[in-house]
């Protein structure tokens, strides 16, 4: 095969953003192919720019555009922000429709496979990223692009009665049958798609993982994406990882810790996890004094008012638990609107008694992943871990909770906390032995095989 090309919202062209997990299997997969990496440069202009930003970085191209203030607006801020993303996640109610964003949201994805277009060559595959892009492969048809083009989707894709909400709906989809691979994050989306295409749309399924529909013949497939699992876990055993572990053990003294970790979303659960912790306080006064929890939560999108008002809501939740069960020599809630390095935060994973990530939906779920990968064998913690993950079909021997009953995590923070380490072992293992065998490059290896085979 020739070059790769990914497209993607943002690329990893700061090599500081070649850290996290996506960005280093990309990466890696662009570099062994000499391939290019197209997104947005990060800058905002008053007028639509005529040209791009190309530079070379260790044998990859970087082909970056800026984005006009009106393009932001329409196709980043309300279509992807506050269209895709709270429908995604089953938050009908907090999706504001318009039609004008969608014509933004259209006219950067055609610009954008202009731009992709000019360059391709054939022999090259383009391998496009996340729900900026759904209409990518038929606005790169549309400019006479031939080739292979492979779409993932990093989020969930809904149970097609929600997906209906979007007034476009028929339009993405039809869009979406011009990739030629289609890989989702779980099972479950994978049938949520399938269902939408053969109900909604008269799809037919060929019954070898291809799905035939609106004239097109797409290969729909689950790759659950996974992290680099070595590496994390060698950053808990770095200096800046043991640095983070001290500092927080000074303010816990012998108090067992209990820490989340999140991007500020309303996907995340944050405020239904706080209400939960209130609850265990309650149900639990023998705990007062001996448990901390700690949630690490760096605000997003805060240019989003949905966002600001998670925002405000933790604020309030998080005193009033203060106010209710704190003491003077103990703070039951910490809430930290801030990131922290990955080192840091594999230092901090691996003091936790237990880590919780209870998103009310999330396509995977790294975090989970990334805790595992931090214990120690001597002495693991307990993972508790939401059913509307994707990682938990993966995870089943995390304690699996439902998020939205306060009460039964309430109860599952308390069995984490008090559950011998015997069991607590035997459960790590095998997370560990999942988290390891289907890791960063398992996913990138599975999906390009696909891409590759069309
Ligand atoms: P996200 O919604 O961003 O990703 P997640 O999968 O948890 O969620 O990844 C977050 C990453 O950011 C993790 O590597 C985590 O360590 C890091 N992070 C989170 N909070 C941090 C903090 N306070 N400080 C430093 N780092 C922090 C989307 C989808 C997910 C999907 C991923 C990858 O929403 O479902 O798993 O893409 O496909």
């Amino acid at each position: 095969m020739g070059r790769m090309i990914a497209i993607s919202n943002r690329t990893a062209s700061d090599p500081k953003a070649r850290a996290g997990g996506l960005a280093v299997a990309v990466w890696e997969a662009l570099k062994s192919s000499g391939g290019m990496w197209v997104g947005w440069s990060g800058k905002l202009v008053n007028e639509t720019p005529r040209g791009v930003e190309v530079f070379r970085d260790d044998g990859v191209e970087f082909v970056l555009t800026d984005l006009t203030h009106n393009e932001y607006e329409q196709y980043y801020l309300q279509y992807a922000n506050r269209v895709l993303w709270p429908i995604f996640h089953y938050r009908v109610d907090l999706a504001s429709f318009d039609h004008k964003a969608f014509a933004g949201y259209a006219q950067v994805n055609q610009r954008i496979a202009q731009i992709v277009g000019d360059r391709a060559e054939p022999g090259d595959a383009v391998w496009v990223h996340d729900y900026h892009y759904l209409l990518m492969a038929d606005c790169l048809r549309k400019v006479g692009w031939k080739g292979p083009i492979g779409f993932f989707l990093h989020i969930p894709f809904p149970a097609p009665e929600v997906f209906r909400a979007i007034p476009e709906h028929e339009w993405i989809t039809r869009a979406m049958c011009a990739y030629d691979v289609i890989g989702f994050q779980s099972e479950q989306d994978r049938q949520n798609f399938i269902r939408h295409l053969i109900e909604d749309n008269g799809g037919e399924d060929l019954g070898d993982g291809r799905i035939r529909a609106f004239d097109r013949t797409v290969k729909v497939a689950a790759y659950p994406i996974g992290i680099d699992a070595e590496g994390f876990e060698a950053a808990g055993d770095t200096e800046e990882a043991s640095i983070a572990a001290e500092k927080i053990g000074r303010f816990l003294g012998n108090r067992s810790l209990v820490i989340g970790v999140d991007r500020m979303d309303y996907s995340k659960g944050l405020p239904e996890r706080f209400e939960a912790v209130g609850q265990l306080f309650d149900d639990h006064p023998e705990l007062h004094g001996k448990v901390s929890v700690t949630q690490i939560a760096p605000p997003s999108r805060s240019k989003v008012e949905e966002y600001r008002e998670l925002r405000e809501q933790l604020d309030q939740l998080a005193g009033r638990i203060n106010g209710d069960y704190g003491d003077l020599d103990w703070i039951p809630l910490r809430y930290l609107a801030r990131s922290y390095t990955r080192e840091e935060l594999a230092g901090l994973f691996r003091v936790a008694r237990v880590g919780l990530v209870t998103p009310l939906r999330d396509g995977m779920n790294l975090v989970c992943k990334e805790f595992v990968m931090a214990q120690t064998e001597e002495d693991p913690g307990v993972l508790i871990l939401s059913e509307f993950a994707g990682a938990a079909e993966q995870l089943q021997s995390a304690l699996i909770v439902n998020p939205y009953d306060r009460e039964r995590v309430a109860e599952t923070i308390y069995t984490a906390l008090t559950m011998p380490v015997e069991e607590r072992r035997e459960r790590w293992q095998q997370l560990r032995q999942t988290v390891m065998e289907y890791d960063i490059g398992w996913w990138r290896n599975s999906y390009l095989h696909d891409l590759e085979a069309v």
